[in-house]
């Protein structure tokens, strides 16, 4: 009997009652934003970006948008940036853009928080500061179990403890954690504070999820040290914003920076 709840949302708008699930669980799912095209134009883009380096276990690829537009439609996608410019007050950047696959018949159980191992984001304070809102796509189906769905722990974002260790490599981790059972091109958004883990994909075929991951403007890029020009020269307006790489009036940020022209979205 599954009695879980997922905390699922419309697309566009942050609520009032989507802000309450977020802080509640630490994560909300918009079912659906992406059509079955759209779903597979990505999926193609996410193989080749992964063509002849899969391995046997979760693999993952950065800054795959600066060459793939299907992968750069989706960092200023309408269904969930509202959401993202509602958490973090219009001023984020994209930190980095990681595609995954968990190949078929393989695990990779590890439950973790994320952050940076060199400095854990937990030792900042208390709650651990929103500083990476991962927005996840299913590119494949994973609307039943053990398909590499997403295992979530709702609240764990405020928990003061860590996860016991000795339970961070079994998919039953813990009886409040949930399984994201969503179809392909629904969405997961959450806080980096929130215990995760894939869980096994004992299908025939590979898992493919794309992970885009906002940040405050002064975090540093994790899947690249600077964005390719090539890409900056190509997109819009308001990805090269997004990007990071504005002029500003101070290096370190005293002077403020430019505001991030959300208005120029799909132009130009
Ligand atoms: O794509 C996945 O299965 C999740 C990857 C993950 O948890 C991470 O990169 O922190």
């Amino acid at each position: 009997m599954d009695l879980t709840t997922l905390p699922i949302v419309k697309p566009g708008t942050m609520t009032e009652m989507d802000r309450f699930m977020f802080e509640c669980f630490g994560y909300i799912v918009i079912e659906d934003v992406l059509s079955p095209d759209e779903v597979q134009e990505t999926l193609e883009a996410a193989k080749r970006l992964h063509t002849g380096k899969i391995t046997g276990k979760l693999n993952q690829i950065g800054k795959g948008f600066e060459h793939e537009p299907a992968l750069e439609r989706l960092i200023d996608h309408p269904a969930f940036l509202p959401k993202v410019r509602a958490l973090y007050k219009d001023r984020f950047v994209l930190q980095a853009a990681w595609c995954t696959v968990q190949p078929a018949g393989s695990q990779s159980v590890g439950w973790h928080a994320d952050g940076s191992s060199a400095y854990q984001f937990k030792d900042l304070g208390y709650p651990t500061p929103l500083l990476q809102l991962r927005v996840s796509f299913n590119l494949t189906d994973q609307s039943e179990l053990y398909m590499g769905n997403m295992m979530m722990i709702p609240g764990s974002h405020r928990s003061p403890l860590d996860l016991p260790e000795a339970v961070r490599k079994e998919v039953q981790a813990c009886p409040i954690q949930q399984i994201i059972c969503a179809r392909p091109g629904s969405v997961l958004i959450f806080h980096n504070g929130v215990y995760h883990s894939p869980m096994p994909n004992n299908r025939d075929f590979d898992r493919y999820n794309m992970h885009y991951i906002y940040s405050p403007p002064w975090l540093r890029r994790s899947d690249r040290d600077a964005t390719d020009p090539a890409f900056l020269e190509q997109t819009t307006p308001l990805r090269r914003a997004l990007m990071g790489d504005y002029e500003r009036p101070d290096v370190p940020f005293g002077g403020g920076y430019p505001a991030i022209p959300f208005e120029t979205n799909g132009k130009g």
